[in-house]
């Protein structure tokens, strides 16, 4: 079994249409951004979605954040035996006029050694590096 990292943007029920266009925004965005608590020195995972709005592919080329020693983007994986691993991804290509989700299961952003404590209630900054977009800094919400 494995999971579907990419989705197309929109529910559309007629297989026939293939990829479907996002009609409103553009450029790339962030939504839904969101990081489990932790405590400080332990770990924590960000997920939110990606849209891209634009004709072209974009790659997410890196993340950084200032709340861990290392800031990284994984995925999760089915190992032999049913038993989930993950393992760090160096680039994720968002094809375009697609929604990339990172979710529980699946891809995450990865704090490690976390220098401060995460706060249910409270936010972190993280900066998402696109080759065409650039940076993105985005406002995670700290909950369980
Ligand atoms: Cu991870």
């Amino acid at each position: 079994m494995t999971f579907p990292l990419v989705t197309t943007g929109c529910q559309s029920d007629d297989e026939a249409t293939g990829d479907s266009e996002l009609v409103t925004g553009e450029g790339i965005t962030i939504e839904d951004a969101w990081a489990r608590p932790g405590s400080e020195g332990r770990m924590s995972a960000g997920y939110f979605t990606i849209i891209n709005y634009e004709n072209e592919s974009d790659t997410l080329t890196g993340v950084s954040s200032d709340v861990a020693q290392l800031t990284e983007i994984h995925e999760s994986y089915e190992l032999e035996g049913g038993m989930m691993g993950m393992r760090e991804v160096s680039e994720l290509i968002i094809p375009a006029h697609s929604t990339v989700n990172f979710e529980p299961g699946g891809l995450h952003i990865m704090f490690i050694q976390l220098t401060e404590p995460l706060v249910a209630g409270k936010a972190l900054e993280l900066t998402l590096v696109f080759s065409n977009s650039g940076e993105i800094t985005i406002s995670a919400e700290i909950r369980p």
